[in-house]
């Protein structure tokens, strides 16, 4: 089962649209197996956006990231990455589909109200530098069984 990085970025937390993004992971089948609300460091912000360290919006992102407190959440499912991508939308949520969530909730691309990881090896990247491996919890949801 592949396992992503999910993380309500600050302005989705002062909206209050976490509970909204959880209702969508969950409704589709997928599993929580962690979450934490939490301030990132700069040393945490450069870690997680290293690939785009020399980019000129790396500061405006930087700021943004920082601005508040951001939902962190690992997820589980089938093809979890690649689900969790198609379901948050385009970067650029101008361009982003309706249905998707960045394409319902947000217009500016420095707003995007939350990130997902876009490799199963980002996801394992991104969830070792978040995430304790105590604090990712193993549990069955009813559903898990039926396979096909
Ligand atoms: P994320 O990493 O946050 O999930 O977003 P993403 O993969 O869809 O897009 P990525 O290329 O990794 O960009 C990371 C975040 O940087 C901000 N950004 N601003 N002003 C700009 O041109 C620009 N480009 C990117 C966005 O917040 C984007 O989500
Ligand atoms: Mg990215």
């Amino acid at each position: 089962m592949d396992r992503t990085f999910v993380m309500v970025k600050p302005d989705g937390v002062q909206r209050g649209l976490i509970g909204e993004f959880i209702s969508r992971f969950e409704a589709k089948g997928l599993k929580l197996v962690g979450a934490k609300l939490e301030r990132l460091s700069k040393e945490r912000v450069i870690e997680q956006y290293r690939e785009h360290l020399e980019k000129p919006f790396f500061p405006g992102l930087a700021s943004y990231i920082m601005s508040g407190p951001c939902f962190l959440m690992a997820w589980e499912g089938k093809d979890a990455v690649a689900v969790v991508r198609r379901m948050i939308g385009a970067t650029n949520p101008a361009e982003a589909a309706p249905g998707s969530i960045r394409g319902d909730f947000a217009l500016d691309i420095g707003r995007n109200v939350i990130h997902a990881s876009d490799s199963p090896e980002s996801a394992a990247r991104e969830l070792g530098i978040h995430f304790a491996p105590d604090e990712l919890i193993d549990y069955s949801r009813i559903d898990e069984s039926v396979l096909y």
